[in-house]
């Protein structure tokens, strides 16, 4: 095998839950020889399914890299999970491999999973290819799934296999390029044989659509196709690998991955079409995050990225990476350079799913695995003191559910702290705050999936309850017209009294304004000294709240005069009267209630529409529009209060029967007021007593 960047191939592997992806890599492993046997996704025996809960639960949570060997070329597989609640470590996946490979079942056609990922993909203007799987699933049809596909989106399309049969019929494809045909057999590798003869015109037909395809890749060819109408196989392989290059061409495959079938001419594709690592250009931060591009080459001193770490609890830490310069060698010194930090690695992977396979060598291109370094984080970059390239993070979707979480015993608060924060370094889409004004540790995460699979892992191995809740929302104050109130506070008491008075008018500011403070006293009615203990007093006011004791903001304060004693004055009295002259003004200033608006995006099947709208009206959502995404599916625009939203994983599933999904991030801040303002009051209050 040739360890050359050129010769290497990273493909992810994505698509909705549960159109194969675990079962496609299994028996690419199987026919490459990589296994002896590929087993199915039941038996929780399969290579890149391995971890406990993956295993008890069937469906994959992780990515996880296995490679093989076809055409002298390393391929390494990044299987990924098709649950929305796992999309960093789609993310993750897509930002390593330089070609996607999207399954879509033969017979559902695109999902709305496929939508999204394709969307990402688009983002990311990343190459790919299509797999048609499950051709021997009764009702799947290529032809449909190929008109679906260019219907949702704007790509060009072109099929360089055909199925021969379908369904209980199906008998395997015939490959364009090399113009065979590979019959499915079934526990073993495909047979090649002859074209069958009732399918010569339709492989004739999608031949000369191919090679028009191809020709398109390249001016060169352009030209010789349009003066002979035909190209030799070699000027096909070479016009197609420069469209797919260029994103001119998706190429087509399909087959039924559970009997290896279809995956022969799939591997061809991978090799003599997809783009190697060699040259690709990746994003670099300077200074003041200016970007500049480095080439991934061989040539030159070690550069590194870290796309993902675990943590085990047999081997500890380990830190998947992918080599975008010169390469790693036991020599090779490490330098994170985030933490501007030496480390020591003396011993290096690759992975086989969970089995780690000791290397000597990781050149540019490749990805493998580095053990126990301490610094390592998902998303550093590695290089040398001399040439610290900070290459360009992952972009992650904002987390979408959120719940609080307590030891049922205080005792065990250190023990689910420390689990959590190890979480966090492993998993870029789940975070853990601690909310100081609603007293609360708030995990959140991408679904309630991924919240419980956390969750359950961390009361499994740390032997600890733990007690979980719908977190409260985090609400502000703020007033909504101008207001002047003075307060004089004063204490006669034994010798040393206390007096300071304090005249101030506020008005509301624009919303995300925050607090603006000026001091528009004229001559000497209060000393400089005292001023800021006046600012104190306004900071203290405004962080404790007015109505529910959530933070106000928005406000402007104006100090207008004061008074002073010789004697009694004091910092701290100017700072009681300031807070005091604050409360009494922001009472006259119509205070209310702001609360967290988010904008959500929800990705559902049409015929849940008339379902969704309504649950969103009465979540006091506003819908800004809908989008056809084509074949059926809709994304829905909206505007809806946080505190609706807190359990929205939850309800869509249960209306959408577990096919919508969805994603929010903060938008703004809005007044609430009457029933529902009271009742947020109240529950202050109560929560005080
Ligand atoms: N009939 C049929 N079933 C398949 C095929 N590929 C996968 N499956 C089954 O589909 C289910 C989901 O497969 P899995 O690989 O876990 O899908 P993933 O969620 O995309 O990783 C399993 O029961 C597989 O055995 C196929 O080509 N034909
Ligand atoms: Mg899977």
């Amino acid at each position: 095998m040739s360890n050359a960047t050129d010769a290497i191939r990273n493909i992810a592997i994505a698509g909705h839950g549960t159109t194969g992806k675990t079962t496609f890599v299994e028996n690419l492993l199987f026919l490459t020889g990589a296994i002896p046997r590929a087993e199915r996704v039941e038996s929780g025996k399969t290579v890149s399914d391995y971890t406990d809960e993956e295993v008890e639960n069937k469906i994959s949570f992780h990515t996880s890299v296995t490679h093989l060997t076809w055409n002298d070329c390393k391929v390494n597989l990044l299987d990924t999970p098709g649950s929305a609640d796992f999309v960093g470590e789609v993310v993750a996946a897509f930002r390593t491999a330089e070609t996607a490979c999207v399954l879509v079942s033969g017979k559902a056609g695109v999902q709305i999973e496929t939508i999204k990922l394709w969307r990402r993909l688009e983002a990311r203007e990343r190459p790919r290819v299509v797999f048609v799987n499950k051709m021997d699933e009764e009702g799947a049809d290529f032809q449909r799934v190929l008109d679906d596909l260019s219907q949702k989106f704007e790509r060009r399309f072109v099929p360089v296999v055909l199925p021969i049969g379908a369904g209980s019929g199906y008998q395997g494809v015939v490959s364009l390029l090399d113009n065979k045909a590979y019959f499915k057999q079934d526990g073993a590798a495909e047979k090649a044989g002859d074209i069958p003869s009732d399918m010569a015109d339709a492989v004739a037909a999608a031949r000369a659509a191919l090679t028009e395809a191809a020709a398109e890749g390249d001016d060169e060819l352009v030209a010789k196709f349009l003066e002979e109408e035909s190209l030799t196989p070699e000027e096909i392989m070479r016009g197609l690998k420069n469209a797919v290059r260029d994103l001119k061409v998706v190429p087509v495959l399909c087959g039924a991955a559970l009997s290896t079938s279809g995956l022969a001419a799939f591997l061809n594709v991978v090799t003599g079409v997809c783009p190697s690592p060699l040259g690709v250009q990746e994003t670099v931060l300077d200074k003041g995050d200016v970007e500049s591009k480095v080439a991934i080459s061989p040539d030159g001193t070690f550069s590194a990225l870290c796309f993902k770490t675990t943590i085990d609890q047999f081997s500890g830490k380990l830190s998947f990476i992918k080599v975008i310069t010169g390469k790693l060698t036991p020599d090779t010194e490490l330098y994170n350079v985030r933490e501007e930090k030496k480390e020591r690695v003396s011993k290096f992977y690759l992975t086989q799913g969970k089995k780690l396979e000791e290397v000597s060598q990781l050149v540019a291109g490749d990805v493998g695995v580095i053990a126990k370094v301490g610094s390592a984080r998902t998303n550093d970059s590695f290089g040398t003191p001399e040439k610290p390239l900070h290459f360009k993070p992952l972009a992650l979707p904002q987390p979408v559910h959120a719940v609080a979480v307590e030891g049922a015993q205080k005792k065990d608060e250190d023990k689910l702290g420390d689990a959590l924060h190890k979480v966090v370094e492993e998993d870029l889409t789940f975070r853990v705050a601690f909310n100081g004004e609603t007293k609360e540790t708030v995990i959140s995460g991408m679904g309630e999936l991924h919240i419980n699979m956390i969750l359950n892992k961390i009361r499994e191995h740390q032997k600890i309850e733990v007690n979980t809740r719908v977190p409260k929302v985090a609400y502000r104050e703020t007033i909504t017209k101008g207001a002047e109130a003075t307060y004089r506070h004063k204490k006669q008491s034994g010798g040393h009294g206390q007096f300071g008075e304090v005249s101030i008018k506020v008005k509301p500011l624009e919303r995300g304004a925050q607090y603006s403070f000026e001091n528009l006293i004229r001559g000497m009615a209060v000393s400089k000294g005292y001023i800021p203990g006046i600012e104190k007093g306004l900071h203290e006011a405004m962080e404790e709240g007015f109505l529910a004791g959530y933070p106000a903001v928005d406000i402007g304060v104006e100090l207008l005069d004061g008074k002073e004693h010789s004697v009694d004055s004091s910092e701290m009295a100017f700072k009681l009267a300031a807070k005091g002259a604050l409360k009494d003004a922001v009472a006259k200033a119509g205070p209310t209630l702001l609360e967290p608006v988010m904008n959500l995006e929800v990705f559902i099947e049409e015929n849940y529409l008339g379902d969704v709208l309504s649950d969103l009206t009465t979540k006091r959502g506003r819908v800004l529009g809908q989008d056809q995404l084509g074949g059926g599916i809709i994304s829905i625009h909206a505007q809806v209060p946080q505190a609706e939203l807190m359990r929205y994983s939850i309800d869509l599933r249960s209306i959408t029967s577990g096919t919508g999904s969805f994603e929010m991030a903060f938008d703004h801040y809005s007044p609430i007021s009457g029933r529902i303002a009271d009742e947020v009051i109240k529950a202050a209050q109560a929560e005080k007593e």
